[in-house]
């Protein structure tokens, strides 16, 4: 009887370690603060300072985890702006690991297209290091919405993570995506970014180039279990993303 008891309580034990140092692993490695949103618009910004972007919200109706998730109301309603950005934003410093995962979920709630550029988009910019020609450093991947690169710009390079996502997106459904940064930075710009380094990461919903009286652009987008690190067990290890890789 008491071999049982003990037995299961170690194995009980066991179970409350690996649970535990599982969620040590995941706050502890994420650059991102404040991923699920649980915290509302804590650790998050825009760029306020930009003429090209609009304010996010915070949903407690449509979330993945928890009880929250990021909610870009995208909306051309009264807009006399071609361009303008929905975003979450967050700057980061690179640890002693590599940034081999970039991954999370998005949702599309409503997509009614008011202009051919109408994406989704995460961006990551490494604001240490210049390039030729000036600007800094930027992988740019398309999630959805657009199937060809929407700028030509001499520090970007577009990556489509998957060939499902370069036309409308899915509605009403979280869908995962996931890439690796460490891998394209070196691919495209010949470098990885190194401990140290600063990133801007920004997960996007906009239009581009609109055209007034063309119809309305109106989209809900959520993101929520956003994710930038090194690849773990619990990251960037499952199915889905890093499919097709079309760099320009
Ligand atoms: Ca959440």
């Amino acid at each position: 009887m008491w071999v049982w008891v003990f037995t299961v309580a170690t194995i009980l034990a066991i179970i409350g370690g690996y649970i535990a140092g599982k969620k040590r692993l995941m706050s502890r490695n994420n650059l991102l603060k404040n991923s699920g949103f649980e915290n509302g618009k804590e650790g998050w910004q825009w760029l306020e300072w930009s003429g090209g972007w609009a304010p996010f919200k915070i949903s407690d109706k449509i979330f993945r985890s928890g009880i929250r998730s990021a909610y870009l109301p995208v909306d051309s309603t009264g807009e006399s702006r071609r361009t303008v950005v929905w975003g979450v934003v967050q700057e980061v410093t690179v640890k002693k690991c590599h940034i081999d995962c970039l991954e999370g979920y998005y949702y599309v709630g409503r997509w009614e297209r008011g202009a051919n550029k109408q994406y989704l988009q995460v961006v990551i910019i490494d604001l240490s290091r210049k390039v030729k020609g000036g600007g800094n450093a930027q992988i740019r991947y398309i999630l959805s919405g657009v199937d060809s690169p929407p700028y030509n710009l001499g520090n970007a390079h577009y990556v489509f993570v998957d060939s499902d996502r370069r036309k409308d997106p899915k509605i009403k459904k979280w869908i995962y995506f996931s890439m690796d940064p460490s891998f394209d930075f070196a691919t495209q710009w010949g470098y990885e970014p190194k401990e140290g380094h600063l990133l801007r990461v920004l997960f996007e919903a906009r239009f581009d180039d609109y055209i007034l009286g063309q119809g309305r652009a109106l989209a809900d987008v959520y993101y929520d279990d956003l994710y930038l690190g090194p690849r773990t067990p619990i990251h960037c290890m499952r199915g889905g993303g890093m499919g097709e890789r079309i760099w320009y």
